[in-house]
Parts: structure tokens; C-alpha cells; sequence
């Protein structure tokens, strides 16, 4: 049988398939082999002497996130506040580079849509025009359904900066998880953790992925050609004049004629300014 690990803990695997959930254990071999099977794998199990089934292959990985440990994340719903916290557009921007060197797909959500402002607004679609955008509101239940649209057949994760309303958005489409959100969430993480492992929920024919906390922006490669193979914008460009143009003093930039155009948003190209520099004082740096 086949089927997508949705939750591990102590040694015990939990395997969703078409016959319902499955609880394993995973091969002795995986321990030699340094296999560790983890949230969001593709896994082949059979039934085992012991009672519990065994997981006897993971299947290949499309992408492999650590810290938490989450294998095949399809789609990464980055949340921006319509109104309050200002959004941090340049956490939206590095996001957004992490998903697409990972393969996950970057889908761009304002929440908040009951109370967003109108500047807040016209940023958003100005400069993820070339990405999927969903205007939502957690609290009125306004573009709920394009977020349950988006998650259909894909495993989803949201990102964001605190206090955009991630947790307010996973508990108005799955009521049942009823996690801690505002202050009350502020106060549980000092104290007690609700989330303490990555869990996956299945939903609306697809899944959502519920962690303690996610660290994407940890490029392990700083290479900065596939940084700007993270900007769709960029593909309209002519050619440059130097091969190996960074677009940011060179002569005969492409990327320039498409911000005179008014093609590019400024914004958009001043924050991709800063993460190239970041990326190439990381490369340089990081034997340090
Ligand atoms: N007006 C309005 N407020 C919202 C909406 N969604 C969330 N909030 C409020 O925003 C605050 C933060 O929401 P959370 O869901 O805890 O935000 P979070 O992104 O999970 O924050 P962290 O867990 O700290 O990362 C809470 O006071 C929510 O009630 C919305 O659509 N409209
Ligand atoms: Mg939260
Ligand atoms: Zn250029």
C-alpha cells in the first residue's frame, strides 16, 4: 500500500492511505542506511508479524525542508496583513526565493482583507502580479474558498511573519484544530507548546501542514543565476549586455529597461537589490 505520513511520533509512523490511517514503524535498515522517514513522505507499507505495519520504502522526495523535518511541500501560502503588522514585504520577497529554490510553489494571501487598506492593497497586487494572490479575511470568512481551492490536491504550508493571522486562517478552514491565536498564542509559547511536532491535516483533497514555527531562509546554495530564476518579472527582460549581469550598476541591463518601462515594480526590484547582496556576501562568506 501507499500512502503520506501525516504524523511521527516516538517511532510510530502515521500513514494516511485509501484505507484510512495506518500506524508503522519504519524498516530496521532505515537506521543503518541513515534513512529517516519524515512528515509528508511518500511511503510504501505492508503489514508486519508485529502488528504494526512497516514502512519499507520512502518514496523520492520532491523537496526536503529541515527544522521541522517536512518532506514534499507543494505549496507555501506566504500571509500578509492587510492593515496591522505592516507588512514586512522583504520577508514576503525572501520567502518567496526559499519556496521556489525548494520547487514549492509560491502562492501570495493578504488576510486581513475585512479591515486592509487601500495602499496595503495596491502594493499587493502590484507586485505579485505575476504570482497567484488571494485576498482573504480569516475573521468574515471572505475568499475562504480560493484558500480551500488553492490547498485542493496539494500539500500546503503557511508562512509569514507574526501575527498576520496563520493560525486564525488553519482554524477558519479546519475548525478542529482550534489553535491558540493573538495574544493567547503569544502567552503558550513561553509556556506550554500546542504544536510540538509537524503535522499534516488532510483537507479539501489536499493537506495542510501545521508546524512549531518554520525557518525557510536558509538558502543552502547562494548562487545568484537561481536567485534570479526566482523572479518571474525577470523573464521579460531583453538580454543583457553582460552575460553574468546581477542587475543592479551594470551597463545594458534588461532588468533596468523593464523598471524605466514601468514593467517591474520598484519596490519589488529595490528589495531584490538587498537579497542579491545578501546572497553574494553569503557565497563569499560561507567557509568562513
Ligand atoms: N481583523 C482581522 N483580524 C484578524 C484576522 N485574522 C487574524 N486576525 C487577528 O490577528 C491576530 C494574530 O492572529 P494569529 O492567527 O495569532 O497570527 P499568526 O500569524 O498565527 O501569529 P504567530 O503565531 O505569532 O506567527 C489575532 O488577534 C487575530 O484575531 C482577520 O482576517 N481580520
Ligand atoms: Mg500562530
Ligand atoms: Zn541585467
Amino acid at each position: 500500500m501507499e500512502g503520506s505520513i501525516i504524523k511521527g511520533v516516538g517511532g510510530f509512523y502515521y500513514v494516511s492511505t485509501d484505507q484510512g490511517v495506518v500506524t508503522c514503524k519504519a524498516k530496521g535498515s532505515f537506521r543503518r542506511e541513515g534513512l529517516t522517514p519524515v512528515v509528508g513522505d511518500r511511503v510504501r507499507i505492508t503489514a508486519h508479524a508485529s502488528g504494526y505495519a512497516q514502512i519499507d520504502q520512502i518514496l523520492p522526495r520532491r523537496n526536503l525542508l529541515i527544522r521541522p523535518a517536512v518532506a514534499n511541500i507543494d505549496r507555501l501560502l506566504i500571509v500578509l496583513s492587510g492593515h496591522l503588522p505592516e507588512p514586512d514585504w522583504l520577508l514576503a520577497d525572501k520567502l518567496i526565493v526559499q519556496a521556489a529554490l525548494n520547487r514549492i510553489e509560491p502562492v501570495m494571501v493578504l488576510n486581513k482583507a475585512d479591515e486592509a487598506t487601500a495602499p496595503i492593497r495596491e502594493a499587493f497586487d502590484q507586485d505579485y502580479r505575476l504570482f497567484p494572490r488571494i485576498i482573504v479575511s480569516a475573521l468574515s470568512g471572505e475568499g475562504l474558498q480560493d484558500l480551500k481551492d488553492a490547498i485542493a490536491g496539494k500539500i500546503c504550508c503557511f508562512a509569514g511573519q507574526s501575527a498576520v493571522g496563520k493560525s486564525s486562517l488553519m482554524n477558519a478552514l479546519l475548525p478542529e484544530l482550534n489553535l491558540p491565536v493573538g495574544e493567547l498564542a503569544r502567552k503558550t509559547d513561553r509556556g506550554r507548546h500546542t504544536t510540538r511536532h509537524a503535522q499534516l491535516w488532510p483537507c479539501f483533497g489536499g493537506a495542510l501542514l501545521d508546524t512549531p514555527g518554520f525557518s525557510l531562509y536558509e538558502p543552502e546554495s547562494f548562487d545568484e543565476k537561481l536567485l534570479q530564476g526566482c523572479y518571474p518579472e525577470f523573464a521579460q527582460a531583453t538580454p543583457c549586455r553582460f552575460p553574468g549581469c546581477m542587475h543592479v550598476s551594470e551597463p545594458g541591463c534588461g532588468v533596468k529597461l523593464l523598471l524605466a518601462d514601468g514593467r517591474l515594480s520598484p519596490a519589488r526590484y529595490e528589495r531584490y537589490v538587498q537579497i542579491a547582496q545578501d546572497f553574494t556576501f553569503r557565497r563569499k562568506h560561507q567557509y568562513d
